[in-house]
């Protein structure tokens, strides 16, 4: 079967943004977190550039399945050359699209799973509790990168960030499929059609 998802735009400004009300499911985390992998193996379509050196762009990439939904790329945070107090005040077309956008139906934050939760992480997830009401959930990528020793310490302190945010999380590695089916399924079930 053909695979329906595509590129739909990439936004610049809240003016740029998709003129209708599909709903949008957004992918948000550090730079270099594994955004763009895990959006390509969850739609299973190379369709998110990904690199090695954190990008730079602040723009919103919308990916589009038929007319049913969206997954949305934001700009990844934390980049270094930009100074600590600037990252917190949350960018113009970010902030205007987190708090005026009615279609936004979920929003999956990303943790490295080798440095879990960071301060920079902190003042996003203020953030958004501040300025949103969907339902936020917790991914942490790049499982396979975790030494077989530190696993049980790691997934140890993912649980207390669980009971602590109250948030569903997933484990998930481009070296590995299961995590990613589970989410694709919580995603997909999530909507009110039948999808792929
Ligand atoms: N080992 C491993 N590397 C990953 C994983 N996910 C992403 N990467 C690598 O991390 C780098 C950044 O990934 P990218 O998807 O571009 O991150 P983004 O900046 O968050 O969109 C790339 O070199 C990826 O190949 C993962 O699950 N495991
Ligand atoms: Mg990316």
């Amino acid at each position: 079967m053909e695979n329906e998802w595509f590129f739909l735009k990439e936004a610049h400004s809240l003016s740029g943004l998709p003129a209708d009300n599909i709903p949008e499911y957004i992918f948000w985390g550090r730079s270099n977190v594994g955004k763009s992998s895990l959006i390509n193996l969850l739609i299973k379509k190379k369709l998110a550039k990904t690199s090695k050196t954190p990008g730079r762009t602040k723009s919103l990439v919308f990916f589009q399945f038929k007319k049913i939904f969206r997954i949305v790329d934001f700009p990844g945070y934390g980049f270094s050359y930009i100074s600590k107090e600037k990252i917190i005040k949350l960018d113009n077309l970010i902030e205007g699209y987190l708090k005026k956008r009615e279609n936004i139906k979920k929003i999956f934050l990303l943790f490295d799973s080798r440095h879990l939760i960071k301060p920079i992480d902190k003042v996003i997830i203020e953030s958004l509790l501040e300025i949103q009401t969907n339902e936020i959930n917790f991914i942490f990528t790049k499982v396979d990168k975790i030494k077989s020793l530190e696993k049980k310490k790691i997934n140890e302190k993912i649980k207390n960030i669980s009971k602590d945010f109250n948030k569903n999380i997933f484990h998930t590695s481009i070296k590995e499929s299961n995590g990613i089916i589970l989410l694709r399924k919580f995603l997909y079930k999530s909507l009110d059609k039948k999808v792929g």
